[in-house]
């Protein structure tokens, strides 16, 4: 029994053990990719989408770039976290009032569930790069809400309850195209409605060059006894374009903007032939965690080369025991 994850058991997780001899932290689904090439009849590559276990089985949001190569958000159900059955039309937005209103594009969503509620948080169109922010109870009725920053901003990530009273949302401020620079920001509201308190988390830099260019917020952060532990991207900048690769921090649990351990290394950098080819090569991007709280498992979603769903797997005690003899805070 491991009590570091305050949360629920999940039995059904999906998991592999590590395979014998393998020294990382973090190792790789054997049957990946999850999703291939052209997985449903409208869509080309789904990739960087999220998942969460829902009554004995999984539901997701998927990231799916249509064959007429713009993105957009679809729903999902699994039996198993493994196979998916993706519908090939995209979430059907409505508003406030219930009246239809359409993503122009979407990418890159997490997924979490607040109460009882099921909150997507996407990249959006607001004349450029945003955040939206939508929510669901029955993955029928889907209402998009306002959005909940100012253009232009990605990587939005909100905790799964409020800290202090107070929602809260990372996210990547940028400028509008494929930005090459990017830090981590924290902004609350109390009612996900009016967004306040900016301020600064975690920067790009370091020792290492993994995160030397941009970094990004990944799933939905864990609640753990040590902190709020969460994945992220980092980005490096070669003469062959971007690298995505992913580390892990810790934040205070009472002060999430505070961070208290980061991997000096990255956890997974594309390595795998599906990471390092596909629509854009070389990247590895996490956008969703599920655990069980009982082991202290967790398998981690991740989008590999822009094309394919791909997972990989770590255990809680033995990933902070790393993280505290291998951090570095800057
Ligand atoms: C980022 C986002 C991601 C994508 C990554 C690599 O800016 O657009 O969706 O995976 O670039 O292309």
């Amino acid at each position: 029994m491991c009590n570091t994850i305050i949360g629920t058991a999940l039995p059904n997780l999906p998991w592999e053990d590590k395979p014998k001899g393998y020294e990382g932290i973090l190792w790789r689904y054997s049957k990946n990719p999850l999703i291939g090439w052209n997985p449903t009849p409208s869509t080309a590559r789904i990739y960087n989408s999220a998942v969460l276990p829902y009554e004995g089985a999984f539901v997701g949001v998927f990231r799916a770039d249509h064959k007429n190569g713009r993105a957009n958000i679809h729903f999902g159900r699994s039996k198993d976290g493994l196979h998916f059955d993706i519908d090939d039309t995209v979430i059907p937005w409505v508003d406030e009032n219930g009246k239809p209103n359409p993503v122009s594009y979407g990418y890159d969503p997490r997924f979490v569930k607040i109460d009882d509620n099921y909150y997507v948080v996407w990249c959006d169109d607001m004349k450029g790069a945003s955040i939206g922010m939508g929510m669901t109870k029955d993955f029928k009725t889907w209402t998009r809400l306002q959005n909940p920053l100012m253009p232009f901003n990605r990587n939005g990530v909100l905790f799964p309850r409020k800290v202090n009273g107070n929602y809260i949302l990372f996210s990547r401020p940028s400028d509008s195209a494929h930005t090459p620079f990017g830090d981590i920001y924290m902004s609350e509201s109390p009612d996900l409605v009016y967004w306040g308190k900016h301020r600064w988390v975690m920067g790009k830099g370091g020792q290492g060059w993994w995160q030397g260019t941009k970094i990004g917020g990944g799933p939905v952060p864990i609640e753990t006894t040590e902190g709020w532990l969460m994945f992220y991207h980092g980005v490096s900048g070669t003469c062959n374009g971007f690298v995505y690769s992913f580390g892990a921090v810790l934040f205070d649990i009472n002060d999430p903007g505070k961070v208290l351990l980061r991997t000096r290394d990255y956890l997974l950098t594309p390595e795998k032939d599906y990471e390092t080819t596909g629509f854009v090569p070389n990247v590895a991007f996490p956008c969703a965690n599920i655990y069980d709280a009982d082991t202290g498992r967790i398998a981690i979603y991740y989008g590999a080369a822009d094309t394919y769903t791909a997972l990989a797997f770590c255990q809680i005690d033995e990933l902070l025991e790393y993280m505290k003899k291998n951090s570095e805070v800057f």
